[in-house]
């Protein structure tokens, strides 16, 4: 099949979910397409099967706000034509589904008809997708897709919730993991640089931003630190990087906290891992949960949106209410204090990630690409 693919290419996960799906379908030989402003941080061009197209807003003094959307759907058109494609896959609501159902729009004038699927990844439809200013072009262009998917069945009831969108239109395909990376022997781990024998390695990685709750991870830290010796990776960047590094100076943890920003190399820090922080506000699944939980990391988080469904309390690690530093930091010590309980939990975030390997969810996505193809060919 000839697929296109809509995502963000930064190190959000819609962009990493997308990347890897492109990936992985074109390892099985189907040819993917990504049009997105920049090339995708995961995304390998070395393998076969893979084209990158990049959209580039020319700049006019009387634009205050460039329009990306027109130059995607443009775009959108001109790349779909060119290569024949049989399907596009756009990732993140906004405002991708937006330009795809224009592209689709412009391509039936000339009689060709390509599918659009649209899948719903968190902020898209908690935080930004509802503000009052997009809801309707929002609504507009999910309830347009051919398909739909969302990342958690919690993602699915908030969007049912929030938009006037029939029930039946959503498909819950969770994310997904390679697992046959995992363990894997190129990795080098290098622990003895980032700790002592004696300290436990906790991680967190995210794009800083207040639906993380940066300052709950550094105050679990701190409270963890009172029990026993550790040192916390941050991961990533984003607005909330330097009040993090004030308020690690503030504690006194200065020293025990190191800020790495962005990483292409999150499988080499979470490999010496011990432990996962995700006390995010809100999360529609927890990407980067699930990333962590594969390398036998367990995951101290909070019971928001859809990290129930990848985090198992007492299994995997523990869920706590939002905001709870206090239960956060017990249950942190329950897993990290003995080598035994911590080995256990190690297996246990490992057993939990299996089941969402990569190859239970391709062949989903697949079959809704086969499906939406045949209805569109049909009608
Ligand atoms: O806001 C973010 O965390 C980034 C966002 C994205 O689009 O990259 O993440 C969302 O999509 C991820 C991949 O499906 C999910 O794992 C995250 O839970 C989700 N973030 C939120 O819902 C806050």
């Amino acid at each position: 099949m000839r697929i296109a693919v809509v995502c963000y290419p930064t190190f959000g996960g819609s962009g990493v979910v997308a990347t890897e799906l492109g990936i992985a379908l074109a390892k099985k030989g189907h040819d993917v397409h990504f049009i997105t402003y920049r090339q995708p941080v995961r995304l390998d061009m070395l393998i076969p099967n893979i084209h990158f197209h990049e959209v580039s807003v020319p700049e006019y003094p009387l634009f205050q706000y460039q329009p990306y959307e027109l130059a995607l759907s443009s775009k959108l058109v001109r790349i779909i034509k060119k290569f024949d494609i049989q399907v596009l896959h756009v990732h993140y609501a906004i405002p991708h589904a937006y330009a795809g159902y224009m592209a689709q729009q412009m391509l039936a004038q000339e009689g060709i008809h390509i599918p659009m699927v649209t899948t719903l990844h968190g902020t898209d439809i908690t935080l930004v997708g509802n503000h009052p200013q997009y809801k309707p072009a929002v609504t507009f262009s999910i309830n347009q897709s051919n398909a739909v998917t969302s990342v958690s069945q919690s993602l699915k009831d908030d969007t049912l919730r929030l938009f006037e969108i029939p029930d039946n239109k959503i498909q819950v395909v969770p994310n997904f993991i390679d697992i046959s990376k995992s363990g894997d022997k190129e990795v080098e781990c290098q622990r003895h640089i980032m700790a002592k024998p004696t300290e436990r390695i906790i991680t967190h990685i995210s794009n800083f931003r207040p639906v993380k709750r940066i300052d709950d991870v550094i105050k679990i830290f701190k409270g963890i630190t009172e029990h026993i010796p550790a040192k916390l990776m941050m991961v990533g960047d984003g607005p909330l990087q330097s009040d993090a590094r004030k308020q690690c100076k503030e504690l006194g943890i200065k020293e025990q906290v190191i800020f790495m920003g962005n990483s292409n190399e999150i499988d080499k820090i979470l490999c010496f891992s011990d432990l996962f922080l995700l006390p995010s506000e809100r999360e529609s699944f927890g990407l980067a949960a699930l990333e962590a939980m594969v390398h036998g990391v367990p995951v101290i988080s909070s019971n928001s949106g859809g990290i129930p469904e990848v985090n198992k309390h007492g299994f995997s690690g523990f869920l706590s209410d939002v905001g709870n530093v206090s239960d956060m930091v017990a249950n942190a010590v329950k897993i990290l204090k003995e080598d035994a309980t911590l080995s256990l939990f190690k297996e246990n975030a490992k057993a939990q990630a299996a089941i969402f390997d990569i190859t239970k969810i391709v062949p989903v996505y697949e079959e809704i690409y086969e499906k939406v193809l045949a209805e569109v060919l049909q009608s």
